[in-house]
């Protein structure tokens, strides 16, 4: 790392203790800047790495609730409003009970940099909750939600900031939270919320969204290697929102997905997952993997382990950070990896990264290729803004357009800065630049 931001990272270091995926976070981009402040110098001057890496503000919060026993429970809530230097805040609610501060830092900071490669006027939040909505009831799961909003929505608006889901965040929560902030406003404002009930506001495509833009990510990284993904033999982990929608598309374009997983343990299919069942199972029934084994002939469910033993030329990580570590990476690229394309945010290790680079597999980071998602909730406030609502069609039409964006704005910015085929460089530097302009354009702030 270039010494004069070393110097700047270590002071962020030391004033927040404890916080190892922020550290992580923050780390890996300084990694790919120390170039552009050769060009810019202004950046330095200006102080804006030290003011990128503290938040706006940061909100921590009581969230009392009853659960079906009536018992009283007790959560934390978070929302840490990062940057709104391109937009008003804007990111998803991660309800999990791994979330701290630490956790909500490193995707807000992550955000930060994402929205602005989607090229829409969006700047970086994040926040969520230490609840664990696992084995939760309809009911108990709306009164947090509720109790959550209770305190949040003083915090956000239309042109404030605009929360949407996350890990444990999906269609359920996003309705009982927007029915609580309506309440408690006496305001029907679509725009404060996205990943919307499509009746009450919401956008088609916004639920496949994420997943389908990895694999459109990645499709245009296979591309310079004149291949596609027709053939590949693809792994993905997770078995949430973003993997199953990445598993369709991939296999829409002609991919066997032979594996997912969730935290408990992962299924083999070599037949290619039957996303129908897959679906049914993890949101109608809101199961487990398992499950999966007993109702479809010739399928392996494997307790505990990683979902990374399983050999693929496509890996798609779409569960959670650090999921994926350097002796995954290793074993692997051994089994002949082509490319990575980064469905959850900051999934693979520094050493799962670096081990990646070093054996030219074309890796598409978090930051760039899961920026559908949000990509599309920036629609989905278009639609909101304009009371309009858009065809399936036409919005899967712009997202397309968006991530294939990405993806030349991440290839031509690596270029420009020496390191061809470098999309970690791109996306840091890409987004960074745009981020650090708007912020001297509009002063100390
Ligand atoms: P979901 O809650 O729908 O699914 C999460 C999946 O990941 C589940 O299969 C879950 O398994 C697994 N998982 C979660 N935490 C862990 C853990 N600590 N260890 C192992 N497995 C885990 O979330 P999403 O699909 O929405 O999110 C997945 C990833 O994608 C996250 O990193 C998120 O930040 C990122 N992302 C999401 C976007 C979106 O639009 N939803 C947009 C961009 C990025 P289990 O059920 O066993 O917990
Ligand atoms: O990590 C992410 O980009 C998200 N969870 C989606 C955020 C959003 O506002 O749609």
């Amino acid at each position: 790392m270039d010494a004069r931001l070393e110097a700047i990272r270590d002071t962020v270091l030391a004033r927040n203790p404890g916080e190892g995926e922020f550290h992580q976070a923050v780390t890996e981009v300084f990694d790919s800047l120390g170039p552009v402040h050769d060009r810019h110098p202004e950046f330095l001057e200006a102080a804006i790495l030290e003011r990128l890496c503290e938040p706006e503000r940061q909100i921590i919060f009581r969230v009392p609730w009853t659960d079906d026993a009536g018992r009283v429970r007790i959560n934390r809530g978070f929302r840490v409003e990062f940057n709104s230097a391109l937009g008003p805040y804007k990111g998803g609610l991660r309800f999990h009970p791994s979330v701290y501060l630490g956790i909500v830092k490193f995707l807000g900071f992550e955000q930060i940099f994402k929205n602005a490669l989607t090229g829409m006027p969006i700047g970086g939040g994040k926040g969520g909750s230490d609840f664990d909505p696992r084995g939760r009831s309809d009911a108990e799961v709306m009164r947090f939600c509720q109790s959550f909003m209770t305190e949040l929505y003083r915090h956000i608006g239309e042109y404030t900031d605009v929360p949407a889901g996350d890990i444990g965040v999906g269609g359920r929560e996003i309705g009982y939270l927007f029915g609580q902030y309506k309440r408690i406003t006496n305001r029907y404002e679509s725009g404060v919320l996205t990943g919307k009930g499509i009746s009450w506001g919401g956008s088609l495509v916004r639920p496949e969204a994420t997943g389908y833009g990895t694999v459109i990510f990645t499709q245009e990284m296979l591309k310079t290697r004149g291949a596609s993904f027709d053939g590949q033999r693809v792994v993905v982990s997770g078995s949430g929102n973003v993997a199953i929608n990445a598993i369709a598309k991939a296999q829409s374009l002609g991919a066997t997905v032979v594996a997912c997983s969730d935290s408990s343990g992962y299924i083999v299919d070599e037949a290619g997952i039957d996303v129908g069942l897959l679906r049914q199972i993890k949101e109608v029934e809101r199961g487990r993997l398992k499950d999966y084994e007993a109702r479809r002939s010739a399928v392996s469910y494997v307790d505990g382990g990683s979902v990374w033993d399983v050999n693929a030329t496509v890996a798609l990580p779409c569960a959670t950070q650090n999921e994926l570590d350097g002796d995954a990476a290793a074993r692997l690229v051994r089994n002949g990896l082509l490319a990575i394309g980064e469905g959850a945010n900051m999934p693979s290790t520094r050493d799962a990264v670096a081990v990646f680079q070093d054996a030219r597999v074309l890796f598409g980071p978090g930051k760039a290729a899961n920026a559908g998602g949000v990509a599309t909730s920036a629609l989905e406030m278009q639609q909101n803004a304009s009371r309009d609502s858009w065809s399936f069609a036409h919005t899967e039409q712009r997202l397309t357009e968006i991530m294939v964006g990405i993806h030349d704005r991440c290839a031509a910015t690596a270029d420009e800065y020496g390191d061809p085929g470098n999309y970690v460089l791109g996306a840091n530097i890409g987004g960074f630049v745009k981020v650090a302009d708007a912020m001297l354009a509009q002063g100390l702030i």
